[in-house]
């Protein structure tokens, strides 16, 4: 077992066309969660390092906001194509790093190719209004400019459709990227900027360094986040990290876009379609082994439905396939490493003591070796909202709580710090407007009759509250990459003054 994946992962890199001396010989040691093994040892950059970095990319930006946006579309599409290509090898790359299961893997790559075809689109749709004026004569309209270099902070579990979000769109509005990924998932990253780099040079007359990656720890991410060159740092995290970004962004005037925790749950109500539910729930809080930042945390079941659905999720609980994503079919792969292992157990025990009674969460001991965190997902029932329930843990964990009414129901999960994602399943039209309504979720993204997780790239994705209230991928959420301008154009031979104010001189 123990060279393959070493082995399997430099075939693949090579493949993918990244130099073998970005990833040996170096002090930040890689790790595949499949098996815990050793994948690569990269070369980190110091902050000076990351200064020099973020200067050529500063450089990049005077050159690329001049060239039409149409053509810097054309970058992207090219970027689509290539990831096509690769897409096989990415998605195994992915497997490898963040240990999803193959499908997972590959979907993670088509939320790249997603979002390349609509940037495409958006290159020729970056539109600014026009807007009536009160003075005769003249004419009022906004325009949309280029940002500048753009440092995008990217999590493991999303090791690269996070930076294609941020990459796609910055790269259509006329900015350069200087990307730091996490230090759980640094082949994925160079992996994709070999892919971008194939692109680049299909492209042709591209500036040199619009983008690149950041290999490094601590000191290089906080030297990209302080840099008054950068200016919008996209984060991905969690909320404790948010709470360090995006005051020392904010210190400096700098632009954030934040991505931090969730605490997503779901409402099963009365008329719901069980069925479907129990498919939609079991894929939300046990898909991507509880690592998303969607993954459904809590279930709140209504009392008439609870005996009809709960024992049926224990059971899909019990069954569901554990194992190596790369040498199995199994629906749910490893924890990423041992912390996130011990995160979970005390979680787990917390909900005891709370007086919850917990199904699985066990290690799944011979799905891997010693060094790799392989657990049954755990169904917790609470007999209220309380203690662990209310922190997100990043591992397969499902609280589920009774509820009788709708409105208290909405309450509780409005009571949680994070504001990410939310479902309802019913089919009684009143209960999911109400849910959609102002006095209903209070998240970035609320569903009805389907999961928290796997939200598609044309809508706005992000969350309220601790997660941070930054808006990525779909709709109008390229408007953070860029600058706007109001531009009052007088044609007249006149000079009024607005508000009716005179001086005359
Ligand atoms: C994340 O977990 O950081 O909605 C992103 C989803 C995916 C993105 C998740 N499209 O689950």
């Amino acid at each position: 077992m123990t060279d393959t994946i070493a082995k399997d992962c430099t075939e693949l890199l090579a493949r993918l066309g990244v130099d073998a001396a970005l990833y040996t010989g170096g002090t930040l040691h890689s790790f595949s969660p499949v098996t815990g093994e050793r994948t690569a040892e990269l070369p980190e950059q110091d902050a000076a390092a990351v200064g020099a970095t973020i200067g050529r990319a500063a450089v990049a930006f005077r050159a690329w906001r001049d060239v039409p946006a149409p053509r810097r579309g054309e970058l992207v599409r090219l970027l689509g194509e290539e990831l096509r290509a690769s897409k096989a090898d990415l998605g195994r790359l992915v497997s490898i790093e963040a240990g999803k299961s193959p499908s997972e893997g590959a979907g993670e790559v088509q939320e790249m190719i997603d979002i390349c075809d609509f940037a495409v689109g958006l290159s020729r749709q970056l539109y600014g209004l026009t807007i009536a004026t009160e003075r005769p004569g003249h004419r009022m309209m906004e325009t949309w400019h280029p940002l500048g270099v753009v440092g995008v902070i990217s999590a493991f579990n999303f090791p690269v459709a996070v930076w294609s979000w941020n990459t796609a769109l910055a790269l259509v509005c006329g900015n350069p990227v200087v990307w730091k990924p996490s230090e759980k998932t640094p082949l994925t990253a160079l992996a994709s900027q070999a892919i971008l780099d194939r692109a680049l040079a299909r492209f042709g007359d591209a500036p040199a360094h619009l983008s690149q990656v950041i290999i490094g720890g601590r000191e290089a991410g906080e030297a990209l986040v302080e840099d008054p060159r950068v200016a919008l740092v996209s984060a991905t995290g969690s909320t404790r990290m948010g709470r360090q970004v995006g005051p020392k962004v904010a210190a400096r005037f700098g632009r954030s876009i934040l991505e931090l925790g969730g605490n997503n749950a779901g409402i099963v109500c009365p008329s719901a379609d069980l069925d479907m539910a129990l498919r939609a729930i079991a894929f939300g809080a046990m898909g991507t082994a509880g690592q998303r930042c969607t993954t459904m945390r809590r279930l709140f079941v209504h009392d008439s439905v609870y005996d009809a659905l709960v024992p049926r999720l224990i059971k899909a609980y019990g069954s569901v396939s554990v194992g190596n994503p790369l040498t199995t079919q199994a629906l749910v792969g490893p924890l990423v490493d041992k912390a996130a292992f011990d995160a979970m157990q005390s979680a787990l025990a917390a909900a005891k003591t709370a007086g919850g009674t917990v199904h699985g969460g066990a290690r799944v001991a011979e799905a891997g070796p010693e060094a790799a965190f392989y657990v049954k997902p755990a169904l917790v029932e609470m007999p209220s909202q309380t203690g662990p329930v209310f922190e997100e843990t990043f591992a397969p964990i499902l609280y589920v709580m009774r509820y009788t009414d709708l409105a208290a129901a909405i309450e509780d999960h409005n009571a949680v710090g994070a504001g990410l994602s939310s479902s309802i399943f019913t089919t009684d039209l009143r209960e999911s407007e109400l849910f959609l309504s102002a006095a209903g979720s209070d998240c970035g993204i609320a569903n009805v009759n389907i999961g928290t997780s796997g939200a598609e790239i044309g809508g706005a994705f992000g969350g309220e509250k601790e997660t941070g209230g930054g808006r990525e991928s779909g709709s109008d959420a390229w408007k953070g990459y860029m600058r706007r301008a109001t531009n009052t154009i007088n044609y007249s031979r006149a000079l009024p003054l607005a508000q009716g104010v005179v001086f005359d001189i």
